[in-house]
């Protein structure tokens, strides 16, 4: 397999539940695996924050660059709450796997949840996770719920959309091999876009209206990577994020929650993309952006690049 043709939106195949009869919650015995590049994995340390389970579920952020041997644990990301891995023998995440499921072949991805009493992953879902530690937070300290029962369908909606319309588009884009698929993608990417500004200027002040929710910390990890990432790496330039009011506001309020900002490493997560081996490095393809006057070449659609 070459490196570009890896698929980016991995699919999982640890689909247990933190808190039920098989893994019963115990401070100390869970542990969270990450990386600053993955915006999957970004989601899962926001909600370990929020959740407060932090005071009883260890993390570990690996390297931020991959390599075609697996993500880097020996050589972990030196941040304040990143802690060596408790699987001493496990240099690359790929060990962590073959120690849970003896001749396990499908792609090591993060994030990983990991059981130290019984060595095994109980789940490598982001989306799965963020829930269990949702509901683990209500039980344990009464936190109020991010998936509110009154506003689950329409939370449920949002993160399908984010993902079927943002979010897959994203890396569509970016991995294309042709011009037309690029443009394709790219042309979504933008809508979705467009779409979701006029939905926060007119149902803000957070994605699901007034209460920050689950939809919230899928959106976050990906948006906070447009301008910095995506943008250039995935050709994704029609406009930067800065062009859109009620995304920049929305951005802007989000970053003041400290588990949405102290999570965020924009130098870290940049090294990851441009530095790792998978990447779109080539692409015998026309960027489609940014718009720029045609006599002048300036951009027209952002004023963070004029002058
Ligand atoms: N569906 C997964 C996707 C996770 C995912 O795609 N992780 C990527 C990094 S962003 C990964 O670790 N890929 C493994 C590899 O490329 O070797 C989730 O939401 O947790």
């Amino acid at each position: 397999m070459k490196a570009n043709e890896i698929c980016h939106v991995e699919t999982t195949a640890f689909h247990n539940k933190l808190g039920g009869e098989d893994y019963p919650f115990e401070t100390g015995r869970y542990w969270l695996f990450t990386s600053k590049l993955c915006p999957f994995a970004h989601r899962t340390e926001i909600m370990r924050t929020l959740s407060r389970l932090n005071e009883h579920i260890g993390l570990t952020i690996a390297g931020s660059v991959q390599t075609a041997e697996g993500w880097n644990l020996e050589e972990r990301y030196e941040g304040p709450d990143s802690s060596s891995s408790p699987v001493v023998a496990a240099k690359r995440l790929p060990a962590i796997y073959e120690i849970a499921a003896p001749g396990y072949t499908g792609r090591a991805s993060l994030p990983v949840l990991f059981d130290t009493k019984t060595n095994t992953i109980v789940n490598n879902e982001s989306a799965e996770i963020i829930r269990q530690f949702d509901e683990l937070s209500m039980q344990h300290y009464d936190n109020p719920t991010l998936y509110p029962k009154n506003k689950c369908k329409l939370i449920d909606e949002m993160i399908d959309r984010l993902g079927n319309d943002f979010i897959t588009p994203i890396y569509r884009a970016g991995f294309a091999s042709d011009q037309q698929t690029y443009l394709s993608y790219f042309n979504q990417v933008f809508a979705f876009l467009d779409t979701l500004d006029q939905h926060l200027g007119a149902s803000g002040p957070y994605i699901v209206g007034e209460q920050l929710t689950l939809a919230d910390v899928h959106a976050y990890p990906h948006l906070a990577r447009f301008d910095a990432v995506y943008h250039s790496l995935y050709r994704l330039n029609q406009k930067f994020l800065c062009d859109y009011p009620h995304i920049a506001d929305y951005l802007g309020r989000l970053g003041e929650i400290p588990a949405f900002a102290d999570s965020l490493d924009i130098q870290a997560t940049k090294a990851g993309y441009f530095l790792s081996w998978n990447q779109p490095t080539n692409g015998y393809f026309v960027p489609a952006g940014p718009i720029v006057n045609p006599r002048s070449g300036l951009t027209l659609t952002s004023q963070s690049v004029q002058g």
